[in-house]
């Protein structure tokens, strides 16, 4: 296995930016644009006096004054308005107010960290201690992860923080064998999506390219399907310790979007090459209905295992063929081919109406021939929001003309799983989903879902918050919103940790009131579920986010969309067969 680190021209990054792609997202206000203030301190110091009392009384009078002009003009101004336009402007200033209010748990939760425990990989809110993954201090776990939340809510000292720490302090040249995936989604993620919102800080690329390099060599197995862990300072791929040496296809096939957004950026094909290969092989099992199994194996790049499903281990397979279509302008058909497939498979084999009304997305955990498992983890609860973005290419639909049939259809089955995976939230003590739900199929059952041992925990994930962002985004109707204010007000009611302690933690049983808490702080819970609800909220910010110019990867981090170029042609076809696809490989 060789550990091919390539050079970077300096000037390719720029380059790349000043591609067309680029121009449409650089409407980001700079600081220059801000207007020059006064500095308090440059004010004429005010002179004490014996007439400061009857001064200070002229004040008072004269800002009462002023407060009922004000109200007097906002009340007037309001009575002016249509009902409708009364409305609007009610309905943006709670949004302002929850919008506040997701940043300030974000904030609550940041706080404790950045005194006891800042850079740390691991943070225990509880015992205010903390430790790093590596062995020569933080790989930015959650400091890089959590960046881009930082900039979307406008922490700016936060994220100046931040960016002194990845500069003086992140080293990823570290003996150190972390998960392939992982460590792609959030730290490479992380990098790519805080150089995106930054007006394209090269100091962010450049460490991302960094990690990318060592990330490669994961992908030098015989088949090109990568290794579960990678050690840093090596590049030398490592074979998981279980299922013999399986990587899971949701890792495997969940990892491309950040690669090929490299090779965009640096003019670089090799991170390309390595993720479309990935997707050659899974193409040539070719898994039956579009369903592969969970499991593959990085030698022979066969599929091993014998489940089917969206939750663990499955999920990210499906979120990827779609987003890399979308991804490259809907320019790399064979991706919308095999999402389009898949959603057919799914369909016939996994989708399931149940007596009490509500439609799931079971699991298969005997492949094809075995019974289906009416059971959902909190993590397929992606997928209605998938099935939206995939119904109108992340247009919303007042910019759309009249729905196909087949798009009609699969936004039908999004709303049907979205009121599933709301469901699973609101049938728990807490109002929190747990990791898994199960569902009767016993049509006289009194109770619809249940919550058991040992899957009644909440991680503080983020995929029903993620799906409901979706849905709004999509569709602008309000109920969305209104049920993610409704999450909300559970995490902020028994994911807060009781005073004196402060910040946020997972819960241990989702029907367990008050609330025992595990001692950690969970990185996707900054990354990705307050970064969900702040959006959700938020109507002021949209440019950065729009879901027809951007792709979020499966940690959250939004990266632009982006045209194909010779360089990064779509180099395989789902006509070959494995051999044909390991072949390419040898090369
Ligand atoms: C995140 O780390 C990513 O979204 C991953 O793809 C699976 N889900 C977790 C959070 O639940």
């Amino acid at each position: 296995m060789s550990f091919r680190r390539p050079q970077i021209v300096p000037d390719l990054a720029s380059a790349a930016r000043g591609a067309e792609d680029f121009v449409w997202s650089r409407a980001h206000p700079t600081a220059a644009a801000q207007p020059v203030l006064p500095l308090y301190k440059d004010k004429p110091l005010p002179t004490s006096s014996r007439h400061g009392g009857r001064r200070r009384l002229l004040l008072g009078v004269l800002l009462a004054g002023m407060l009922m002009l004000v109200y007097q003009y906002s009340r007037d101004s309001l009575s002016s308005l249509s009902p409708s336009s009364r409305r609007a402007r009610m309905v943006a200033q709670i949004m302002r107010t929850r919008r506040d209010a997701v940043k300030t748990v974000f904030i609550d939760s940041w706080d404790g960290y950045e005194q006891n425990g800042y850079g740390a990989d691991v943070y225990r809110p509880i015992a205010k201690t903390s430790r790093n993954l590596g062995p020569q201090g933080g790989l930015g776990w959650l400091v890089v992860d959590a960046l881009d939340t930082m900039m979307l809510m406008g922490l700016d000292k936060q994220v100046e923080h931040a960016r002194q720490w990845i500069m003086t302090n992140l080293t990823l040249d570290q003996d150190y064998t972390a998960s392939t995936f992982e460590t792609t989604i959030r730290i490479l993620g992380g990098l790519l999506s805080a150089h995106y919102l930054s007006d394209y800080d090269d100091a962010y690329l450049e460490k991302a390219v960094d990690l990318a390099n060592r990330l490669l060599g994961a992908f030098d197995s015989p088949s090109g399907v990568p290794y579960a862990s990678v050690n840093l300072h090596t590049s030398v791929g490592v074979a998981s310790p279980e299922n013999s040496g399986a990587s899971t296809t949701a890792e495997a096939a969940g990892m491309e979007i950040e690669l090929k957004y490299v090779s965009k950026l640096t003019g670089e094909a090799l991170y390309w090459d390595k993720a479309q290969q990935v997707m050659a092989v899974l193409a040539a099992n070719r898994p039956r209905d579009g369903l592969p199994y969970t499991l593959i194996d990085p030698i022979s790049g066969a599929f091993q295992g014998s489940t089917i499903g969206l939750g663990a281990r499955g999920d990210s397979y499906y979120e990827y063929l779609l987003k890399q279509f979308l991804q490259t302008k809907e320019e790399e058909k064979v991706y919308r081919d095999l999402y389009d497939e898949a959603v057919t498979g799914i369909r016939q084999h996994l989708v399931e109406v149940l007596p009490s009304g509500l439609t799931i997305v079971g699991v298969l955990d005997q492949g094809f021939s075995g019974p289906r498992s009416s059971r959902m983890d909190h993590l397929a609860c992606f997928f209605p929001g998938l099935l939206a973005l995939g119904a109108t290419n992340g247009n919303s639909l007042s910019d759309m003309p009249a729905l196909s049939e087949s798009q009609s259809a699969d936004l039908a089955l999004a709303r049907s799983l979205m009121d599933t995976c709301y469901a699973m939230a609101r049938s728990t003590k807490t109002g929190l989903a747990p990791e898994v739900s199960h569902f009767n199929t016993d049509a006289n059952a009194d109770i619809a879902i249940e919550t058991r041992r040992p899957d009644f925990e909440s991680m503080l994930r983020p995929e029903i918050v993620e799906s409901l962002f979706v849905m709004w985004r999509i569709t602008g109707e309000e109920q969305f919103r209104e049920r993610a204010w409704t999450i909300f007000e559970a995490i902020r009611t028994y994911a807060r940790l009781p005073a004196p302690r402060t910040g946020y933690a997972p819960l241990m049983n989702v029907n367990q009131i008050p609330a025992v808490h595990y001692d950690v702080l969970v990185p996707y819970f900054l990354s990705e579920t307050l970064k969900y609800l702040y959006l959700i909220f938020d109507d002021e910010n949209t440019d950065r986010t729009d879901l027809s110019q951007v792709v979020f990867n499966t940690q959250a981090h939004p990266l632009p969309r982006f045209s194909m170029h010779p360089l990064f042609e779509t180099g395989w076809s789902r006509n070959e067969d494995q051999a044909e696809a390991k072949k390419e490989v040898k090369k």
